[in-house]
């Protein structure tokens, strides 16, 4: 394979309703999509999922704009590699900014998989046709929205609920949600906001029958969730602390977690994705696709991520009417009323980039040719 144009644009894209996290609140997007070209024609798409400001992670909007274009980009036109798990070599010397880095690789795999006839979820050795799907609930303006929210998100069909946890909006709310949902499958997050001074509390939680906890200590930790996890029955799943497959060999083999979430973006790209869900798998640790709020060519990406054997539970790939009054792709990505989404039968990603949507969206675009 060959790379002869690599195209970057940021588009800008409103969500519905805004997205709250302890980064802060979200109300558009600035999204960075890649489109890649060989030279008989073929393209790509890939999506840069990193935030509009450097608070999930080091990378953002910007820094990923300007290491793409400067840095990513150039590594990887003209030259020639074997198929898409060839990517990442070319940009070996840059470290970390994997969220950039994938946003090149996934496209080269959503070109490469069109190449080949096969849609993206065959060609990267998916098994499962339909991907199971939960939801992500931001924080909520108060806990009777909250759980408006969570009705509407049943009602619709989704799998599992995950609410958001801070220090002060923990203990309470996720006893009123089980108070009036005893049953359903439901999981906390809380973006590294608790340190193992807070073991009691997480102690009490445990009570809740909660099927996780998602990233409860720092970032950069795996040692303090391994203390936390000895002294808890509930599961932890880590995010942010995994970047590789070592990553989660390190975490799930001294006890810091049972259960690992997947981001295409955070561990850079299809091929590093499908190595930790092929670590967690040998060691029957299950793995699920978060989200980062993707326009649908991230969510295609994600979709056909999900449909690998190791992704057993749920994952935060949800309809894209959730997000966008229109997404960039068609048809948008829908979920059944068992809260499914059926991984789709055409070539590549499997849906198609909505040219002129995706130009008037566009704040700025760079097309870099070899
Ligand atoms: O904790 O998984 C998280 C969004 C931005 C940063 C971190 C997280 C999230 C989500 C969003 O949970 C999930 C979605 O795309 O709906
Ligand atoms: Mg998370």
């Amino acid at each position: 394979m060959i790379i002869s144009s690599i195209e970057l644009r940021e588009i800008r894209l409103p969500l519905i309703h805004f997205f709250e996290t302890s980064f802060g609140r979200t109300t558009e997007r600035r999204i960075i999509l890649v489109r890649v070209n060989d030279a008989d024609g073929a393209e790509g798409w890939g999506e840069c999922t990193a935030g509009e400001g450097p608070f999930y992670c080091e990378e953002w909007t910007e820094t990923a704009w300007s290491t793409l274009n400067g840095f990513l980009a150039p590594m990887v036109l003209g030259k020639e590699f074997e198929d898409a798990s060839g990517v990442n070599a070319l940009m070996k010397s840059v470290r970390g900014n994997r969220m950039a880095k994938a946003a090149i690789e996934t496209a080269c795999w959503d070109l490469a998989s069109k190449r080949a006839g096969l849609p993206l979820w065959k060609y990267l050795g998916g098994v499962n046709r339909e991907i199971n799907c939960g939801v992500s609930i931001g924080i909520q303006e108060s806990a009777e929205a909250l759980l408006e929210k969570i009705e509407r998100e049943l009602a619709a069909g989704y799998q599992r609920i995950k609410i958001k946890i801070k220090p002060g909006w923990d203990l309470e709310v996720v006893r009123k949600v089980r108070q009036h949902y005893p049953e359903i499958p439901l999981m906390g997050y809380s973006n590294s906001a608790y340190t193992l001074d807070d073991v009691k509390l997480f102690q009490a939680l445990d009570e809740f029958n909660l099927m996780m906890i998602e990233q409860p200590l720092a970032h950069d930790d795996v040692f303090d969730h391994a203390e936390l996890q000895k002294q808890i029955q509930t599961p932890i799943c880590l995010d942010e602390s995994i970047h590789s497959a070592e990553d989660a060999r390190h975490a799930v083999d001294i006890g810091a977690c049972r259960i690992v979430n997947v981001k295409l973006g955070r561990v850079g790209g299809h091929t590093e994705a499908r190595r930790v869900e092929t670590t967690c798998r040998e060691r029957g640790v299950p793995v699920w696709c978060g989200g980062m709020l993707e326009s649908g060519i991230g969510r295609a990406h994600n979709i056909a991520l999900a449909t690998l054997a190791g992704f057993t539970l749920p994952g935060d790939v949800s309809a894209s009417s959730r997000y966008w009054e229109e997404d960039i792709i068609e048809p948008p990505v829908t979920v059944s009323e068992r809260g499914t989404i059926a991984a789709p039968d055409k070539p590549g990603i499997g849906f198609e980039v909505n040219r002129s949507r995706v130009d008037s969206l566009t704040m700025r675009c760079e097309r870099i040719t070899s």
